[in-house]
């Protein structure tokens, strides 16, 4: 992988996309290159290349200095792709079959090239479609025990993690969680975009001052709780699924914080997938979030005892501790996502592409009302089961 600097940031176009590839060596001068832009996401430019007669391609990701999804109204570091890169890097020393290769990156272009995950599909988008891949569970949760224990204090030298925090400083990505995730969906704000059915149901959120206060406490723990380096935006649509593979992409929000943030946008993620099926097709996701868990607190566990740093290695019950306050914090941060891909800034298709309309909108009450439930009753919840059943309670 080559870092380098050029001398001015451009936009690139499909063209001058295919052209960097080339001069980067990337292909030969003499292929015939396809390009493609795909970005269907908030933030950045993706472009395809693809060289058909070698039958090669890879990805071009360039940030843009702005949200997308917004427009030139909201600025936006293009430091983003830096972060990016280094944090992709990092998980690869851990788990590097779960993410993909990184082949250049370019911090003044804000440039990542990445190795072409195209055959397989955005998780997200094969749920929607009712497969159920049944390794993302246990790959995720490997994923996830692993990069989070290796960033954390237990494994890390402390001179070497707190050159680390300042390195994955990440204000502008942050300050979007802390606003889209933790701020404005609590409070009658601008940025809310929900269906006027759902009105009575956001203004009942707004005037409950119990949730309100949760949520405020849940925001302070991702702003002060620099555990270790997360993912930051670990939803189904950062995730490419196979049948056999699971790769995890787009960490630009990776900044250090809770452990449990990343499992909670996990799990919230595919109860939101869960509420857009019938009740019989359910099982798999429920299945998911006992998996995820599993794996996740396996893993950790196994690190933990293998290469933990003196004094937390002989310490169980430390350990312990560790996994109960991230699994409370997980059921809160999940509570969270699920409120705001319903009544804040950003959806999600599961829930925007149910039909008939009169069903999106039970099903997005229901999402509101679990959300509350894990924010609210997080501190008694124990294991995954706990989960289920609440958005059993709730969605029966
Ligand atoms: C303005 S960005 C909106 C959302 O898209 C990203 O994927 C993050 O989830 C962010 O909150
Ligand atoms: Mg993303």
């Amino acid at each position: 992988m080559t870092v380098t600097k050029t001398a001015v940031y451009e936009t690139l176009t499909e063209s001058s996309a295919a052209a960097l590839a080339v001069r980067l060596g990337l292909f030969s001068s003499k292929s015939t290159l396809t390009c493609r832009e795909i970005g269907d996401g908030n933030l950045n430019l993706v472009f395809h290349v693809y060289d058909k007669e070698q039958k090669k391609g890879l990805i071009i990701k360039q940030a843009v200095p702005y949200a997308k999804v917004v427009g030139e109204s909201w600025p936006l570091s293009l430091d983003r792709a830096r972060i990016e890169s280094s944090a992709l890097i990092r998980q690869a020393a851990h788990a590097p079959h779960l993410v993909p290769q990184v082949y250049y990156s370019d911090t003044e272009l804000a440039v990542t090239v990445l190795e072409d995950l195209s055959s397989l599909k955005i998780a997200r988008k094969g749920l929607i479609e009712g497969k159920n891949y049944p390794n993302l569970s246990r790959d995720i949760g490997e994923f996830l025990g692993k990069t989070l224990f290796y960033s954390s204090d237990y494994a890390l030298d402390p001179e070497v993690k707190k050159r680390l925090v300042k390195q994955f400083e990440n204000p502008d990505l942050c300050d979007i969680t802390e606003s889209l995730v933790f701020t404005d969906p609590f409070l009658d704000h601008e940025t809310n975009d929900f269906e006027e059915e759902l009105r009575d149901d956001a203004e009942k959120i707004w005037a409950d001052d119990a949730l309100r206060l949760e949520a405020a406490a849940l925001k302070k723990r991702f702003i002060t709780s620099h555990e270790t380096l997360i993912h930051g935006d670990l939803h189904t649509g950062s995730i490419f699924s196979g049948d056999a593979e699971t790769k995890v992409i787009d960490p630009e929000f990776a900044c250090f914080g809770p452990i449990g943030f990343d499992i909670g946008q996990f799990i919230a993620n595919l109860l939101l997938n869960a509420l857009a099926r019938e009740e019989a097709e359910r099982a798999p996701l429920f299945a998911h979030v006992e998996t995820v868990w599993e794996t996740f607190s396996r893993t950790f566990s196994e690190a933990w005892e293998k290469d933990a740093l003196t004094p937390y290695r002989n310490a169980p019950e430390y350990l312990e501790d560790t996994l109960k306050k991230a699994f409370e914090d997980a059921a809160g941060f999940a509570g969270c996502e699920m409120i705001r891909r319903t009544i804040g800034l950003a959806h999600v298709a599961d829930l925007e592409t149910i039909v008939p309309f009169s069903r999106r909108i039970s099903q997005k009450r229901l999402a509101l009302e679990i959300g509350s439930a894990f924010i609210k009753k997080r501190k008694e919840y124990r294991t995954p089961k706990d989960l289920i059943d609440a958005f059993l309670e709730q969605a029966f």
